[in-house]
């Protein structure tokens, strides 16, 4: 196997080394200033400083490197400012490890049907007092260089995958020129990684615009925006690889707001490194399970007597210490159900994400792929 190195400038604060590659899969080694990661890598959200149900601790235990946090959340509580003067949001929430930050931008327009885009930035209510508050890339950066993430997001101009017509080029274009206020705006580039994030919807023209001026621009990394929002997996797929195919090879790759474990495999197979998604620990809050046959709906009647683990297949604490009975008596009753379940299915994450690294190292990534596929649609449809 080739290995490739990206120079660790003056410019960046990470080093990513692509140990193995199979077609386009890659295995990297991804060394952040609070840790070193292994790709292809699953970060699990927090909103408030927290990833819901589930302590530092456990988070460590289960073996998570990177988690992320939402700037718009931590601006609004604590604020940046607080998280500034204890140190930054590592020391703040006692997280030794790696963190990222989103810009934004995404969370207010998704959240708040309030808010308005322009030029200069994002217009929104604010959800404390009502005022109306206007997110630049500047403040994003500011309030990121704050909270002092490991990596930082570029504010984006975000419009939903169904959209079509000249406000998807707009949004696209406003994305570039906000990349370049956002790079001007940011203090702190030795310490942290600001990575642009590619939008451009559905169209492989605006696709290919947006990752020419992104690249361009020679970024720590690269995200890969606007996707996950409900379109079809054939589009969804094809800018992936389209996108993918663009990037350059020796900078991590980041599919954004991805998700489910079968979208995790494809996109690693067309060559992105990253994700991250609230669905492991949202679905464990409705008593969802993720197993290797897909999910397990433990309010289902048949759990009741079934004294089986969660997953017979999996190592975490929760599997070796209960059963799936005990977990159908306890979810969306106790919080505790929500607790364990989240446990379970952030340990599964990890458990997919350490497989497709592996399997890429030593060359039966279409081997794992293909049992990936086998158990979760057994009738091979
Ligand atoms: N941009 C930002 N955050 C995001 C997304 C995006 O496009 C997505 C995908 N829709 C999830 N989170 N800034
Ligand atoms: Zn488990």
């Amino acid at each position: 196997t080739d290995t490739l190195h990206n120079q660790a400038d003056q410019t960046m604060a990470l080093q990513f080394e692509v140990l193995a590659r199979f077609n386009r899969a890659r295995a990297s080694r991804l060394t952040l200033p609070h840790s070193q990661c292994e790709t292809p890598l699953f970060m699990p959200v927090g909103t408030q400083g927290t990833i819901k149900g589930l302590t530092s601790t456990q988070l460590e235990d289960i073996g998570c490197q990177i988690i992320l946090g939402n700037t718009y959340h931590l601006a609004l509580r604590p604020g940046a400012d607080l998280i500034d003067e204890l140190g930054g949001l590592h020391s703040f929430m006692n997280w030794p490890r790696s963190l990222l930050t989103d810009s934004g931008g995404f969370q207010m327009v998704s959240l708040l049907h309030l808010a308005d885009i322009t030029e200069e930035g994002v217009t929104f209510q604010s959800p404390v007092d009502g005022k109306p508050m206007l997110l630049t890339p500047e403040e994003s950066i500011a309030i990121q260089n704050k909270i002092g993430a490991d990596i930082i997001m570029a504010l984006d101009d975000v419009v939903k995958t169904t959209t079509t017509g000249p406000r998807v080029e707009e949004a696209m274009h406003r994305t570039l020129r906000w990349i370049k206020r956002c790079i001007n705006a940011h203090k702190r580039p030795t310490e942290q990684n600001l990575f642009g994030i590619v939008q451009g919807g559905l169209d492989p023209q605006l696709r290919d615009t947006c990752v020419k001026g992104m690249v361009a621009l020679d970024l720590p990394g690269y995200a890969i925006g606007g996707l996950a929002g409900g379109e079809e997996k054939d589009s969804f797929w094809r800018v992936v690889a389209q996108c993918t195919a663009g990037l350059p090879e020796d900078k991590p790759r980041y599919v954004m707001g991805v998700g489910f474990p079968l979208d995790i495999v494809v996109c690693s197979a067309l060559g992105a490194d990253m994700y991250d998604c609230v669905y492991p620990t949202r679905t464990a809050r409705f008593g969802t399970a993720l197993v290797p046959e897909g999910v397990l709906k433990l309010k289902h009647a048949s759990m009741a007597a079934d004294f089986r683990p969660l997953d017979e297949t999996c190592s975490c604490m929760v599997c070796k210490r209960y059963t799936r009975s005990y977990l159908h008596s306890l979810v969306t009753k106790e919080a505790m159900g929500s607790q364990l379940v989240s446990y379970h299915n952030v340990a599964y994450m990890m458990k997919l994400s350490r497989d497709l690294h592996h399997s890429i190292l030593e060359g039966r990534f279409p081997e794992f792929v293909q049992g990936f596929l086998r158990k979760q649609f057994p009738q091979g449809d």
